[in-house]
């Protein structure tokens, strides 16, 4: 790890933390808005069980998982309807985030929110949906504390663990694009401002 800037830290190559970089009380009350027009949902995965995180989408493209597969979808399969815009809040967090990173005009057009409850994790995992792996994934922590672990471009190896805190972005570019990664089991704790749980935002270039 390495101190680029004050609160900037580099994790390995092209993975930068920027600590308590989102005001997460802005975003809550936007957040309110999209879910209200595409509310959580438990997503299925293609050998027939549940995933435990639940999640929900806002922007153009929407990440989907169902007995098919995963893929990005322009219609919420639960509504019909067209996922919710992108705050514009959201873009301009997006953005910035992913500048202080070093990644000059990141235009995200998908925004997956993800939801823990204590005793939810994401298991080892890479990000390959996407059609463009040139353009970076800012992903924003809001609640309680989470272990995020990220390991390499094998799934197999040693894993280098970052705590997440309320605010913290992490900016995923270059090599590190491609490295398999995931969030402890979520331990019980409360956060004054969300409550005892936590919340993930992704956001990503689709296509
Ligand atoms: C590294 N979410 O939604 S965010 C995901 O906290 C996901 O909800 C976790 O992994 C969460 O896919 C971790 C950090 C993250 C997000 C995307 C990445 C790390 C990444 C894409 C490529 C490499
Ligand atoms: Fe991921």
């Amino acid at each position: 790890m390495k101190d680029l800037f004050p609160g900037v830290v580099e994790v390995c190559p092209g993975m930068v933390l920027l600590n308590d970089f989102a005001d997460t009380a802005e975003l809550a009350t936007e957040l309110e808005r999209v879910l209200a027009a595409a509310p959580l949902r438990q997503m299925q995965t293609s050998r027939g069980f549940p995933m435990s995180v639940r999640t929900s989408n806002c922007g153009q493209l929407g990440w989907i998982s169902d007995r098919q597969g995963y893929r990005y979808t322009a219609i919420d399969p639960v509504t019909g309807k067209p996922w919710p815009a992108m705050p514009s809040m959201f873009q301009t967090l997006a953005e910035q985030a992913a500048l202080a990173a070093g990644f000059d005009h990141f235009k995200p057009d998908a925004c997956l929110i993800n939801y823990y409850l204590p005793g939810t994790q994401m298991g080892a995992h890479q990000d390959r949906d996407e059609m463009d792996f040139t353009a970076p994934i800012v992903s924003v922590s809001m609640g309680i504390d989470a272990r995020f672990f990220v390991i390499g471009p094998e799934r197999q190896g040693p894993s280098t663990a970052v705590d997440l805190r309320d605010g913290d972005v992490l900016v995923f570019g270059g090599p590190a694009r491609r490295f398999y990664h995931g969030v402890r089991r979520l331990k019980a704790s409360e956060h004054p401002r969300h409550g005892a749980v936590r919340w993930n935002l992704t956001f990503r270039k689709a296509r």
